[in-house]
């Protein structure tokens, strides 16, 4: 048995492969799984608990078939940050926290969408503080459903331009924030999202051989990582 990985599937309705693709994932491979971790960004844009738009219906019961067979997990990304308990009521899922140790097959490996190791990433990081203020979700959540849209639209199209004008490096993580995120919670190995970059690290970390595992994004295909006793592997979903 195995435990799977996946994260930035960015359900929308600009990509619509993606959601079929996702529910033969759900119905097939994971399955069979021991447990699937979903490590952010799932959804394009998570605007509330209260609001769920209809393109999101079918993965949402597509997750909960499921989770009534599978443990599921679940942690939010720097798109659908707004996930509560009512998400979790939808899908069966347990929403994680930011930082998660597990202890896959006997290595404590942590957790984390990867956006928090994107630290040279000044303006993202100055817009993240701004959206995980409690107050300003408050406020947010207390907007209509279709002021939430119009907003959510015109920061990605802020987002879009930015990017644009930043450099690839500034949108990657930072070595030694990963270093720090691994000492501080005591792991050789760390499996996070968000960078789009899927690939495994390995380095040394206070003379030990580390591991920093990027999974893949689901814009063309999809990407799993897939974890046994004797390791883990990426592979492709399609
Ligand atoms: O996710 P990805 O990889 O495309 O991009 C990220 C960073 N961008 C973001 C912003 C989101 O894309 C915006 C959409 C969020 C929708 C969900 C929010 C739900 C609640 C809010 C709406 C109701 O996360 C991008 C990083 C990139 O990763 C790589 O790490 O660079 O960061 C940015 O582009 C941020 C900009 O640099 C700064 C933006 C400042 C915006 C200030 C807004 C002021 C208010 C305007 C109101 C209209
Ligand atoms: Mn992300």
């Amino acid at each position: 048995m195995a435990t799977l990985f996946i994260s930035d599937l960015h359900l929308s309705q600009e990509r619509p492969t993606i959601t079929p693709l996702l529910l033969r994932f759900l119905q097939g491979p994971a399955r069979q799984a021991e447990a699937l971790y979903i490590l952010g960004d799932l959804f394009e844009a998570w605007l509330g608990d209260d609001m769920v738009l209809p393109d999101y219906q079918a993965a949402i019961t597509g997750l909960k078939a499921l989770s009534e067979v599978v443990p599921l997990y679940i942690m939010y990304g720097n798109r659908d940050f707004l996930m509560r308990e009512g998400f979790e009521a939808m899908t069966g899922g347990k929403l994680l926290d930011e930082e998660t140790v597990i202890d896959l097959y006997g290595c404590p490996t942590l957790l984390m969408h990867g956006d928090t190791l994107c630290t040279d990433d000044i303006a993202y990081q100055e817009f993240r503080t701004m959206v995980r203020n409690p107050q300003w979700q408050a406020e947010l959540l207390n907007k209509t459903p279709a002021e939430r849209l119009e907003l959510a639209q015109k920061l990605r199209q802020i987002s879009k331009t930015e990017m644009q004008g930043k450099e690839a490096g500034i949108m990657d993580v930072n070595q030694a924030a990963v270093e720090q995120a691994m000492q501080t919670h005591h792991v050789q190995q760390l499996i996070h999202g968000h960078t789009h970059r899927p690939a495994v690290h390995e380095f040394q970390l206070e003379d030990q051989a580390a591991k920093r595992i990027v999974l893949a994004d689901w814009y063309q295909t999809g990407g799993v990582l897939v974890c046994e006793a004797d390791g883990c592997r990426l592979e492709a979903v399609d």
